[in-house]
């Protein structure tokens, strides 16, 4: 499992709105998203662009943490 800090989420809409993004990146799976935490974690089917996670998050209106 791969662990990614998501800062800006307030409410289970931002949680739905994560988990939509992370699925569309190829090989991300078993999407699990903490909204209390601000963490994001996701199995990979195979290789996963970690830039491709970063900017599926941002592009939803959202930034990643270190
Ligand atoms: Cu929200």
């Amino acid at each position: 499992m791969k662990t990614v800090q998501v800062k800006g989420m307030s409410c289970q809409h931002c949680v739905m709105s994560v988990t939509k993004a992370l699925n569309a990146v190829p090989n991300v799976k078993d999407v699990n998203v903490d909204l209390g935490a601000g963490k994001a974690t996701f199995a990979e089917a195979g290789p996963v662009d970690l830039e491709a996670v970063k900017k599926a998050i941002t592009d939803a209106g959202f930034e990643v943490g270190a």
